[in-house]
């Protein structure tokens, strides 16, 4: 019998993490409470048809925490840790995981963890058609939206998970250990819940904690934070890189992404001929690869899928053209530089919607860019006096503020000529006005789908 089995168990947060780990833990047996600090009538239809499967909901209120009450405790990975509740639950010597943790302990496959502070949504996204298309079973989830305690019951130890880590998720784990770690890059994000820069890389870094000789560390070369955490790793480290040609990785060397794991190189493709366009593509690109080949996909396969897949929803994901402006829905775009990145992938003139809830980010560098590439820029949100501040100080003075997103789309749909892009990378969280990114996104592309 597992561990958790039969054991009394408080599940803290009734989104998709909470709700996903609380019906997996009913399905091993054990008495689940699930809490959430919105009432019953905030929260998803699914939550009070839980209480007819047998678990106990403590909603709108805290659930006492006395002594001997719970076993352990699972937390939302986007909620704080220093909130009260879960202070006291520590306190009280219940220990605190993570649905992440809980994934990894009930699953029999070996992992590829992905993260990063921009591009791991389409490298787990890439890295998942890879396996698939090569024929290996495989299971996507975690940070890119499907909990892992949803799809890890059928697993077999021939499957490979693949999945999205964020920060939030490090912070919980305790024995999890990727036969693949994977750290695309890290820049200023989540600074409000981390603190400043060390506390973000310190999370992020954990990725490594478990890991053993046998396992392996894709490091990006080309990111000074990121190359500097190789010695934090006990397994075999492979570079990637954009500049360089690395003893033992994966790079673009002679005009061919290549890959050498064990003294000779190996060509997969041009990277001309990669579907998924832009430097920072490249930079997942050759992630992925790097993931895949540490686990055997052939070269032949992986060059295949690296020429067909299309992306992921809400990263620069194209919406339609409308009297030749194109429109890319970017809200996944949720800190600076990732919206930078957004910007130079394009080498049109660019009305930009950006703003949303400021994670504690400085946009110095962002007005820079918007100062070469945005023709208008469209702010909302509570951001906006921010960016608008760090525009003006650039000198850009081409900017339009509203409170309503509806009419953000609006105006820049009045703002664009014909060979425009109208993106919206808002740089910021969606949560002053939206649950999600993926809410965000949505109504953007249903906004401009109406206007056609
Ligand atoms: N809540 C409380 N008390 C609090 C704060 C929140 O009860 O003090 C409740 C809220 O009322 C809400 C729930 O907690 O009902 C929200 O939990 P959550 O924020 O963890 O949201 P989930 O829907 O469970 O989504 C989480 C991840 N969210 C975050 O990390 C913020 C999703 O990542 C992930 O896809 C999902 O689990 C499945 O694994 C999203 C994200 O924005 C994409 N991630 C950040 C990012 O990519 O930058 C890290």
């Amino acid at each position: 019998m597992w561990y958790l089995s039969g054991k009394r168990i408080l599940v803290i947060g009734a989104a998709r993490s909470g709700l996903a780990a609380a019906k997996y833990l009913k399905g091993k047996r054990a008495a689940v409470t699930l809490t959430d600090a919105k009432p019953r009538e905030k929260l998803g239809r699914e939550v009070p048809d839980l209480e007819k499967e047998g678990i106990r909901l403590v909603l709108g209120a805290e659930p006492e925490i006395m002594p001997g009450a719970y076993d352990y405790a699972v937390i939302s990975p986007g909620i704080p840790l220093n909130i009260p509740l879960a202070i006291r639950t520590k306190e009280t010597g219940i220990p605190l995981l993570g649905e992440l943790e809980v994934a990894f302990q009930g699953s029999v496959a070996p992992y590829i963890g992905i993260t990063g502070t921009n591009g791991k949504t389409t490298t787990t996204a890439l890295t998942g058609q890879i396996f698939q298309d090569a024929g290996r079973p495989v299971f996507v989830g975690g940070n890119i939206g499907t909990p892992l305690v949803a799809g890890i019951e059928n697993l077999t130890p021939k499957h490979t998970v693949v999945a999205e880590v964020s920060s939030f998720q490090l912070e919980t784990i305790d024995s999890f250990r990727p036969k693949v770690a994977v750290l695309l890059n890290i820049t200023p994000d989540h600074l409000d819940r981390h603190g400043d820069m060390e506390g973000y890389t310190k999370a992020k870094a954990r990725i490594f904690e478990n890991q053993r000789e046998s396992d392996f560390a894709v490091l990006n070369m080309d990111d000074p934070r990121v190359h500097s955490l190789a010695r934090q790793t006990s397994g075999k480290v492979v570079f990637f890189s954009m500049k360089t040609v690395p003893d033992r990785g994966v790079c673009v060397r002679e005009g061919q992404v290549a890959v050498n794991l064990n003294g000779n190189w190996i060509n997969i493709l041009d990277p001309k001929d990669i579907y998924i366009k832009g430097r920072h593509n490249l930079e997942n690109a050759l992630a992925a690869t790097a993931a895949a080949c540490c686990l055997g996909i052939p070269a032949e396969s992986i060059a295949r899928t690296l020429k067909s897949f299309p992306g992921v929803a809400h990263r620069l994901e194209y919406v339609t053209e409308i009297d030749g402006v194109t429109y890319i829905n970017d809200s996944k775009g949720t800190n600076p530089d990732s919206t930078i990145k957004a910007l130079e992938a394009y080498s049109r003139p660019i009305i930009l919607i950006a703003g949303g809830r400021n994670k504690g980010s400085d946009f110095t560098q962002l007005a820079r860019i918007i100062k070469g590439k945005v023709r208008n820029l469209i702010l909302v949100g509570e951001a906006a006096p921010a960016i608008r501040k760090a525009v003006l100080s650039e000198g850009f003075n081409s900017f339009i503020e509203t409170t309503d997103f509806a009419k953000a789309v609006g105006l820049a749909r009045a703002k664009a000529l014909p060979g425009d892009i109208v993106m919206l990378s808002p740089a910021c969280a969606s949560w002053d006005m939206f649950n999600n990114f993926e809410e965000r996104g949505d109504l953007f592309k249903t906004l401009v789908t109406v206007m056609k």
